[in-house]
């Protein structure tokens, strides 16, 4: 029986359309610009998101790197956020593999970075400064609760990192839960930032890979940047097959999985001890905390959930995330909710 792997919306496999679609994949040599595959999900990446041209990467983490030493040289600086992806995991990238420093302020709860710390964090003409290049936004921001960002607030922020010469780089992993949640178009979200990244492989389900998308200046300047990555892949349209039903088809039922969050939120916030750490779910993410009066940890709960077939993340001793995805169903919340009442009691 396969478990219940609420662990991350990652551990998605993929469709059996999906599979399909891999195995009859019409492929070519990507780096010769010939995988005629990868060439229809860079395009129809670019037309979703209202950019330009498209760049099919490995990974999200390479799509930021990539990004980050598009658009920034050595001893440039990126301003983002101390909860960000890019800062807490991807394993310090940008400043080991490319010298970027980085600038961190504060997320505010609802994922975004104050303007005013924007401003302030912006670097006046000195010699003894680095140079502020680039502002880094998360959207939906994971680390905050899977929260989605307005167009509104990504606006008033690219506007100022444009009036200071800056660029805006996006890490949209989840920008289509954002884009549901928030009902408007991922392309909406997008349009104020000159470059962003999306995860083919979290709750769209492909097996691999990420699109950084962007002007077809700054893409003709990323995929040098992917080449030096060693991120240049070859019949990579086995993989962009499954990234075009993932655009085409699943980008259209993530509200399922945003409704199954509130539902396995609303089911644990009634299981004694175990409190919503981040309010209730706006896309397919719960963060749980463990009140004083549970002897457990995280840890140890987490194990006693695995005996049942339930795999949750814990993030520290008091606290986990579980997060929903196509492979979640309904039945699946129930079992969760009375799983945890159990290993509770
Ligand atoms: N996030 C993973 C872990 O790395 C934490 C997860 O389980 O949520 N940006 C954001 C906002 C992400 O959440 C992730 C992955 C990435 C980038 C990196 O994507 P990959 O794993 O494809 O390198």
């Amino acid at each position: 029986m396969q478990p219940i792997d609420l662990r991350s919306d990652t551990v998605t496999h993929p469709t059996p359309e999906m599979r399909e679609a891999m195995a009859r994949a019409a492929v070519g040599d990507d780096v010769y610009g010939e995988d005629p595959t990868v060439n229809a999900l860079e395009a129809l990446a670019a037309e979703m998101t209202g950019k330009e041209a498209g760049l099919f990467v490995p990974s999200g983490t390479m799509g930021n790197l990539t990004a980050v030493l598009s658009h920034c040289g050595r001893g440039d600086e990126v301003i983002l956020g101390t909860q960000s992806h890019t800062f807490l995991h991807e394993a310090g990238g940008i400043s080991a593999l490319g010298g970027v420093h980085s600038c961190q302020i504060p997320n505010q709860p609802d994922g975004t970075l104050a303007l005013e710390d924007i401003r302030a964090a912006i670097r006046t003409e000195d010699i003894h400064h680095p140079v502020s290049r680039l502002l880094c936004l998360e959207n939906t921001h994971n680390d905050c609760g899977g929260v989605p960002l307005s167009g509104e607030y990504t606006r008033s922020a690219a506007e100022i990192a444009h009036q200071h010469g800056m660029a805006v780089h996006l890490d949209g992993a989840r920008l289509f839960n954002a884009a549901t949640a928030l009902g408007v178009s991922a392309a909406d979200l997008a349009a104020p930032v000159d470059s962003v990244t999306f995860c083919l492989s979290k709750g769209l389900c492909a097996p691999v890979g990420s699109v950084l998308c962007g002007s077809g200046a700054f893409i003709g300047r990323a995929r040098r940047i992917r080449k030096q990555l060693g991120g240049g892949m070859r019949q990579a349209g086995v993989l962009a097959a499954a990234g075009l039903i993932a655009l085409e088809k699943m980008t259209l039922r993530l509200e399922e999985d945003h409704r199954r969050a509130r539902l396995l939120a609303e089911g644990l916030q009634t299981v004694p001890g175990l409190l919503l750490d981040k309010g209730m779910p706006l896309t397919n993410m719960v963060y749980l905390a463990l009140s004083e009066a549970v002897p457990l940890s995280a840890f140890r709960i987490a194990d006693r959930l695995r005996e049942d077939g339930i795999l949750v993340g814990p993030r520290d001793a008091r606290h986990f995330r579980l997060v929903t995805h196509y492979w979640i169903d309904d039945p699946a919340v129930e079992k969760t909710v009375s799983a945890f009442r159990a290993a509770l009691s």
